[in-house]
């Protein structure tokens, strides 16, 4: 078996994604939720402004590492005179196809004065956009959905930050994709010394698996230098996610290379997207680095899977 830091390979083109790669000034650009439509690569990149604001912004390549062309137009952008939980940007999206809705989900963070809080929005080609609003109030973050209904509901993983104790993983669930409730813990951060202790958050949306929902997760590990930022793997039950199957003690991927360890927050690897190629036998995460840069890695997608198998029951 594949040990945990064998599983992914970074990109030899990282960081495959800079400021300097946009048609216009910008500050940073990072966390992007992933697609593949139309033959294409598509990322949801976050463009970082230089006040501070972000937007959501579409880029297309055919290989999913180079030639990246970004559409004209940002897809979400803050207008806070019509939406004013916006106000200070539109962060870190997560994209689920939904077949029965044929179209896009998109699950972002909308940045409101009261703090960050999760919003829904969605879409059918990535040139137009319905927003949805608020789903969940702040702070929340980390958000993404399951592709299908669970008994007729639809599910959601998101991340709120409570005033006592950790900030842990929550499930929850509707039966219209607006109205949320059955609110349930899903995953705890650890405690003490461990990589996933005291703040953990989704990455990707979930990835159906014949094992179940694999789930990639991000640790915020507290430390007098800043957090570090890195992910571990969890096994969800495929008929019933709110059932944790199994959870990775070690962490899976970390801030290694300089374009991850140094930057605007230094030590940071946080991965939004994710394509799986079954065929090819391939899974590509594209993540942001120290909330600067996009970059790629890729692992064996049947090594992830017999890992996660092997990982301890929680
Ligand atoms: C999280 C989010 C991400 C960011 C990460 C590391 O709380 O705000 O947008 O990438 O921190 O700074």
């Amino acid at each position: 078996m594949v040990r945990a830091p064998d599983l992914f390979r970074r990109s030899p083109a990282n960081p495959i994604l800079t400021a300097a790669d946009l048609p216009y000034p910008a500050n940073a650009v990072f966390n992007p939720g992933a697609a593949r439509l139309e033959g294409e690569t598509l990322l949801l990149v976050r463009v970082e402004d230089m006040r501070g604001i972000s937007r959501l912004q579409v880029a297309r390549s055919a290989d999913g590492v180079s030639g990246w062309m970004f559409d004209a137009e940002p897809l979400l952008q803050s207008r806070s005179e019509r939406d004013s939980e916006e106000l200070w940007g539109c962060e870190d999206p997560r994209i689920t196809w939904l077949a029965e809705e044929e179209r896009w989900a998109i699950a972002y963070t909308a940045y409101s004065r009261l703090g960050p809080l999760v919003a829904l929005a969605t879409t059918r080609d990535f040139r137009e956009v319905q927003r949805m609003g608020p789903v969940m109030s702040p702070e929340d973050k980390d958000a993404a959905l399951f592709p299908r209904r669970f008994a007729g509901r639809w599910a959601m993983i998101h991340r709120p930050s409570p005033v006592r104790g950790g900030a842990h993983i929550w499930i929850s669930y509707s039966p219209d994709l607006r109205h949320w409730g059955d609110h349930a813990v899903l995953l705890e951060a650890r405690e003490g010394a461990w990589w996933d202790a005291g703040k953990i958050g989704l990455g990707p949306p979930p990835i159906e698996t014949s094992d179940g929902w694999l789930i990639v997760y991000h640790g915020a590990h507290a430390t007098a230098a800043g957090p570090i930022y890195r992910a571990g793997l969890a096994l969800l039950d495929l008929d019933d996610p709110s059932v944790v199957l199994r959870r990775s003690d070690e962490w899976v991927f970390a801030p290694r290379e300089p374009y991850e360890r140094a930057g605007d927050i230094p030590q940071v690897v946080f991965p939004c997207g994710v394509v799986v190629d079954e065929a090819a036998d391939r899974l590509d995460l594209y993540y942001g680095a120290a909330d600067t840069v996009v970059a790629l890695a890729s692992a064996s997608f049947s090594d992830v899977l017999e890992f996660v198998r092997h990982c301890p029951r929680p």
